[in-house]
């Protein structure tokens, strides 16, 4: 029998280990499985942390999310097929929750499937490499709370550690004599911290775009965003302006590549992510950027040059727990001999004809519908299932809502691809709502 070792139990690791649990209650045969977790609960990103930097374990911190944090998408769009929302929470609920609302939900299923045996958590896996001999994976993972290095073997390995975590942070002309605070989104925890302030967010994507409305919803001077590449170019609430890409800093002013300058109390940089593997043998990272077809990875999830090594949640994401869900279908089907892998030279025919297909798409719309069909082969040979057409549709409502008012898409309802439940609308406008708790969200609708 294969020994599986899964690295992460966030969102995607644990679409892994229950799409094993699913085959299994079905009566099928599943490999042994460990699943290795650094932090002391599941959950991923989704488990807010105040820290910053590095934890009580001296281990650098994976969170990136922030208070007020609510859903950037519908929660129609991320639902998983075999477990609704109205499941969950027993009644319909809203379709932008907040933060701790959505890590319930994630969590939910996790806890109903009885999957907290198969995971190690407080373990942190410090180095993969292949044994040459064998064409196994040693492993030597630190069981923090023991202080003890183990080694164990396993035959296939899956990478599910996220890739929005590390921050990446460029370098402009004179930052280091900036006097006030430059951070990088990744340490972003309180909008109120720059209530009064005037902001500069450095970034065009979806972190520049939610700490701009945050920091302005909660008492921010003004922002003004900087683009290297194009304009957002919502219809942005007064205060908020968007200018291109700032070129050097002074103590006190930012000035941008247009000629233009402005005084500035602080930055908070919104460039990305590094996808980074430091704990994976060199020629087995995946190096990309956050693209929706990433490299060397078959069908997005099997690495090319050995697809015993299995890469999840490593793509740019309008999808996250359902595409999460697809891949981890897919891959469980493989590694149970239901589905078999082409030869070498036809997975990498494939691994170009889509990343060829990504260079030409104009706008979301065709992004979200190359990402929809991206899911939808993978789930075509799987017994997984989800309306993904009726997510696209409500992906492609839902970037019109952000085009006619930023402000207010979140105040929009949807249909679950589930249940078919169209959700009510929230008591509060998102704009209005500053409690983000759960009692709040879920005790008054
Ligand atoms: P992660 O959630 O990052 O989980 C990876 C896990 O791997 C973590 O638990 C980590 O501790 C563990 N790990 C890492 N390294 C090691 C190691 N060496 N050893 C052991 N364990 C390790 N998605 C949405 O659907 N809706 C949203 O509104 C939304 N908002 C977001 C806002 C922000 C600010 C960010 C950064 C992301 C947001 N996302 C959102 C996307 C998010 O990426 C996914 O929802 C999801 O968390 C990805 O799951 P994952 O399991 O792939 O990665
Ligand atoms: P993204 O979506 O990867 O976007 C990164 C942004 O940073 C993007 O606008 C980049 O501009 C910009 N960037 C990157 N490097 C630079 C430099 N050197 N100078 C200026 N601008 C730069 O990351 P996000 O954090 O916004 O989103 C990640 C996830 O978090 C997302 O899935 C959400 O759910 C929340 P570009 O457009 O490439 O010119």
């Amino acid at each position: 029998m294969k020994r599986i070792a899964i690295i992460g139990a966030g969102p995607s690791g644990l679409s892994q280990l229950r799409s094993f649990r699913s085959a299994e209650e079905e009566g099928a045969d599943i490999p042994e499985i460990v699943c290795f977790e650094k932090q002391s609960t599941w959950g991923g990103l989704w488990n807010y942390s105040w820290r910053t930097g590095t934890d009580n374990n001296g281990e650098p911190v994976h969170n990136s999310m922030y208070r007020y944090l609510w859903s950037n998408g519908p929660k129609e769009c991320l639902e998983f097929g075999d477990y609704s929302f109205d499941e969950h929470f027993k009644k319909s609920i809203p379709s932008f929750p907040p933060r701790e609302v959505l890590k319930s939900y994630i969590l939910g299923r996790a806890d109903n499937s009885d999957l907290s045996h198969m995971v190690k958590f407080n373990h942190v896996v410090r180095n993969i490499s292949i044994s040459k001999d064998t064409g196994k994976f040693n492993l030597r993972v630190t069981d923090i709370e023991n202080n003890t290095d183990l080694v164990d073997i396993f035959d296939i390995v899956i990478i599910a550690t996220g890739h929005f975590s590390v921050p990446n942070v460029p370098y402009f002309e004179g930052i280091e004599n900036f006097m006030g605070r430059v951070m990088h989104s990744h340490d972003f925890r309180d909008a109120a911290e720059f209530n009064g302030k005037r902001l500069l967010i450095i970034g065009s994507s979806y972190s520049a775009e939610d700490i701009a409305l945050q920091s302005m919803k909660y008492g921010a001077k003004e922002v003004i965003c900087s683009y290297r590449s194009a304009p957002m170019g919502f219809r942005w609430p007064s205060g908020i302006e968007e200018f291109p890409i700032v070129e050097r800093f002074d103590s006190t002013k930012s000035f941008f590549c247009n000629g233009s300058n402005r005084e500035i109390d602080a930055v908070i940089m919104c460039t990305g992510y590094l996808h980074h593997f430091p704990f994976l043998q060199k020629n087995l990272r995946l190096n990309t950027n956050n693209l929706l077809y990433p490299g060397q990875l078959y069908k997005g999830i099997f690495w090319l040059d050995n697809p015993n090594l299995i890469y999840l949640g490593m793509q740019d994401q309008y999808y996250t727990l359902n595409m999460f869900d697809a891949q981890s279908w897919y891959a469980r089907d493989v590694l149970l001999d239901r589905i078999q892998l082409p030869s070498r030279e036809s997975m990498e025919k494939d691994i170009k004809n889509w990343m060829q297909r990504e260079i030409h798409l104009k706008n979301p719309t065709q992004e979200i519908e190359y990402q929809t069909n991206y899911c939808k082969d993978l789930v075509e040979l799987t017994d997984y299932k989800i309306d993904y057409d009726l997510i696209s549709k409500q992906f492609i409502k839902w970037e019109k809502d952000k085009d006619e008012d930023i402000v207010a898409y979140r105040d929009r309802s949807f249909i679950s691809p589930v249940t078919g439940t169209q959700a009510p609308a929230h008591h509060t406008s998102w704009w209005d709502e500053m409690d983000d708790s759960y009692g709040s969200f879920i005790g008054k609708i």
